[in-house]
């Protein structure tokens, strides 16, 4: 099956983080497919994958932790989109992950998310606005999503 968004991670234990994007993609309706893809570990699967995205997709998700290249090293290899999402790791809560994908050089960038879950859940958010743009019947669930998210925050606190 054809997907638009290709939703990659570093390691097995970024997918409770990456799977925030997931749910999103899913909510609006967006064919996705998920991947391990390290650059460290497997740097000849990070190769293959960018030499072909450009044929097959139109938005990349890349989540990593730590030494996050993998954002970075996809950008470099594809013109596909890349939209980075620094996964909180123990040792420095993930500055370093933000850090590590957030300073690209000139020519290659990487549209970088918040640190963590809500990084990654915008990170389908901003997948689904770039796809919107061609896609009015997303577009239309897009705005639907946005309302309803609007709707459920209370005009005002009360105690718990
Ligand atoms: C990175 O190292 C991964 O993206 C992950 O966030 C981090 C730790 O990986 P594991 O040691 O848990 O496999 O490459």
């Amino acid at each position: 099956m054809a997907v638009d968004v290709g939703i990659i991670m570093g390691s097995q234990s970024d997918w409770p983080t990456m799977k925030e994007a997931a749910l999103i993609l899913d909510q609006l309706g967006i064919p996705y497919e998920t991947k391990i893809v390290s650059a460290h570990r497997t740097p000849d699967r990070l190769w293959t994958y960018g030499k072909e995205a450009a044929g097959r997709l139109k938005v990349i998700i890349a989540g990593a932790g730590g030494a996050a290249h993998l954002p970075g090293m996809m950008a470099s290899k594809t013109r596909v989109p890349v939209i980075g999402v620094p996964v909180q790791t123990k040792a420095l809560s993930g500055v370093d992950s933000l850090y590590s994908i957030l300073q690209m050089p000139k020519g290659y960038p990487v549209a970088t998310m918040a640190i963590g879950a809500a990084g990654a859940a915008n990170a389908g958010l901003m997948a689904a606005g770039i796809l919107a743009i061609s896609d009015p019947a997303l577009a239309v669930r897009l705005d639907a999503w946005r309302a309803a998210l609007s709707a459920s925050i209370p005009d005002a606190p009360k105690d718990e």
